[in-house]
């Protein structure tokens, strides 16, 4: 528990997210807690066959000029429920720290919602553009946010994620047939580009706007999403993820054990 009661933020970071809806978590994972965490994603996207078949992988081919690089050879763009991996990757989603973020960010009652890898191989585009997660994800309320684990250091060249702080007050209309924003009405005259280091964290709210960027260079950024939500926030979408709905805090109590040696409770 923080000094300031909470369980993982400071008061000022506590707000930060209030008032931004979003919030950067540097060096979140570090040492040989970041090398196992990286050793272990190495393994998830190289060894991909005799998986659960309740996950998922996307490949993405190289575009002319880019070829994978070492750590991510298959060029994995993306992944769904890697959750269902193993042990290890149950620890993540459970990781008490950031249970206590989302405790401290939405209030003592948290559920797991879904996980998922989001790559940006090199010469990755994105095509998603702006967009809120919330027409995707419909909930009885706004009570959801995604924790953005990042594998590498990530600037603008290399597709890192951009936010609109303070855009996550009202669902925006969609475009026509879409679940992203009408790019047009969106002003992104204040967008932040989230800068992060390998082992860095960014919550991000379910309703702020945001973008993932291409990736320029020949290094493969690697990203993992876990989303939680409250209890009390019903699922509208018909949400059949891996492990979702798993109650991960009541009361402000991280309620799950550990699985493995990868971090002690
Ligand atoms: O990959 C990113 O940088 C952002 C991911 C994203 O926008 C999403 O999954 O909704």
């Amino acid at each position: 528990m923080t000094s300031d009661g909470l369980l993982t933020l400071s008061r000022e970071q506590k707000a930060s997210f209030q008032q931004d809806g979003y919030l950067h978590l540097p060096g979140f994972y570090h040492g040989d807690v970041l090398q196992r965490l990286r050793d272990e994603y190495h393994q998830l996207v190289t060894q991909t066959e005799n998986r659960p078949a309740n996950m998922s992988y996307s490949y993405m081919d190289p575009p002319e000029g880019y070829v994978p690089d070492e750590f991510n050879p298959k060029n994995v763009v993306g992944m769904m429920d890697q959750v269902m991996a193993g042990d290890f990757w149950i620890d993540h989603v459970t990781e008490p720290g950031i249970v206590g973020a989302l405790v401290d960010c939405f209030g003592p009652d948290i559920d797991f919602h879904n996980g998922k890898v989001r790559n940006k191989p090199p010469g990755f585009e994105s095509t998603q553009g702006w967009h809120q997660d919330w027409p995707y994800e419909l909930h009885s309320k706004p009570e959801l946010a995604a924790a953005i684990t990042y594998l590498d250091p990530t600037d603008f060249e290399a597709g890192a994620t951009e936010v609109i702080p303070n855009s996550h007050l009202q669902a925006l209309p969609t475009a026509e047939g879409a679940s992203t924003l009408i790019q047009e009405d969106v002003d992104d005259s204040e967008a932040v580009v989230c800068k992060v280091a390998a082992g860095d964290v960014v919550i991000i709210h379910v309703m702020v706007i945001h973008r993932a960027g291409h990736n320029y260079t020949p290094h493969s950024r690697n990203a993992i999403i876990n989303e939680y939500k409250t209890a009390g926030a019903i699922d509208h979408w018909n949400n059949r993820c891996g492990l979702a709905g798993l109650p991960l805090a009541r009361g402000g109590r991280p309620l799950m054990p550990r699985l493995t040696d990868w971090i002690d409770a």
